[in-house]
């Protein structure tokens, strides 16, 4: 069998890819909306045929990939009928079986985390791919998307623990950089489950947990609701290739603060905060131009439309919109410096006044 472990730094997510070798048929379990041309692509060089997208659940942290791989390369999207999207071309139940050449990978039922819920188990019991029911050493929040603290306890303790001890373990996230576990493994040291400790004690760890909700829930679960199409039905128009961007939900193309540090010489970079804040606390990007937002469609004479834009602000919020302006206003490559001024002084870019 072909496997790959993917992984998107932003949401800590994990994506896998599992293909038939000698068919060359393959599936992906939680695809990433702004890693859709990576994961093609991979798909496309080692020479496989994308069966289905799968689903752990409807994440609340990052939108699925599943339409724009589905656009791309015909894939069919598969996911639990109980956790209530529209758009798939499968809903499955537990016990429910998915082929992709020789292989094949049963859908079982574990809520808790979310009440649709859905880990993946290779037919031969050495792999499960567990979402965020079970995590290395921890376990999905039970706070939202009818998360249930009892339930997930009854779906690690008495379905996934029933898996051979030497089964793989293979989360929907890891924050702190492990990559794989093993059901003997968890069954002794993971903090909240392990085979020593008992419901009601789980329950009240994770009712008492206290997290702040995923930065992108208001977007990502609306959108995972409906597998991830894009607001707008052409999907990225015109693909940009001037610096590595990714297209975001929202229909904007974004860029990293690595990625312009390295194009800073073949950019226009437009920065639309107010006066204030540019010569504020946050300082500017050396050869910013400064075009508040409020002006920016009376100003649009002022740039371009031969070089490159990157529009900047504090958090990425104002120049999201100042993207969509200038993309209205005729200019075809723009990009949005993703997290604003924020992001690029906590990445340690150098930036013209300011204060450390
Ligand atoms: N800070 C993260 C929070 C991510 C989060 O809450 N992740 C969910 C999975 S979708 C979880 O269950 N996390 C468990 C934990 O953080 O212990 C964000 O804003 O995206
Ligand atoms: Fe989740």
């Amino acid at each position: 069998m072909i496997f790959r472990q993917l992984f998107d730094a932003q949401s800590a997510t994990y994506t896998y890819l599992l293909a038939d070798a000698t068919a060359r048929e393959a599936v992906l379990i939680d695809p990433v909306f702004e890693h859709a041309r990576r994961d093609a692509a991979l798909v496309e060089e080692l020479g496989l045929k994308l069966r289905f997208t799968l689903e752990t659940h409807v994440h609340a942290d990052h939108v699925t990939g599943a339409s724009l791989l589905k656009r791309r390369l015909g894939s069919s999207i598969a996911l639990s009928k109980a956790c209530g999207a529209e758009g798939a071309d499968r809903y499955l139940v537990d016990g429910d079986t998915l082929e992709f050449g020789r292989h094949v990978l049963e859908a079982w039922a574990t809520p808790g985390h979310t009440g649709g819920c859905m880990s993946y188990v290779l037919a031969d019991h050495s792999m499960a791919f567990t979402g965020d029911a079970l995590l290395i050493r921890g376990c999905g929040r039970t706070d939202f998307q009818q998360g249930d603290a009892r339930q997930l306890f009854h779906s690690v303790r008495e379905r996934l623990f029933l898996l051979p001890d030497d089964c793989l373990l293979y989360p929907g996230h890891d924050y702190r950089g492990l990559t794989a576990s093993s059901v003997g493994e968890e069954k002794m040291f993971n903090p909240r489950l392990a085979e020593s400790i008992g419901e009601d004690d789980f329950v009240g760890y994770m009712n008492n947990l206290g997290l702040a909700h995923p930065k992108l829930m208001e977007v990502a679960v609306p959108a995972n609701l409906h597998c991830g199409r894009p607001e707008r039905e052409e999907e990225a128009p015109d693909e940009q290739d001037w610096a590595p961007l990714s297209y975001t939900i929202a229909g904007i193309w974004e860029i990293q603060p690595n990625s312009l540090e390295e194009n800073l010489t073949r950019v226009q970079i437009v920065d639309v905060r107010g006066a204030d804040e540019f010569s504020g606390p946050l300082g500017h990007i050396a050869g910013a131009k400064l075009i508040p937002l409020g002006s920016l469609t009376s100003m649009t004479d002022t740039l371009s439309k031969e070089v490159p834009i990157v529009v900047v602000c504090r958090s990425g919020a104002r120049s999201a919109q100042a993207a969509v302006l200038l993309r209205n206003a005729g200019f075809a490559r723009v990009a949005n410096l993703a997290g604003g001024m924020l992001r690029w002084r906590a990445q340690r870019h150098s930036v013209r006044g300011g204060m450390d």
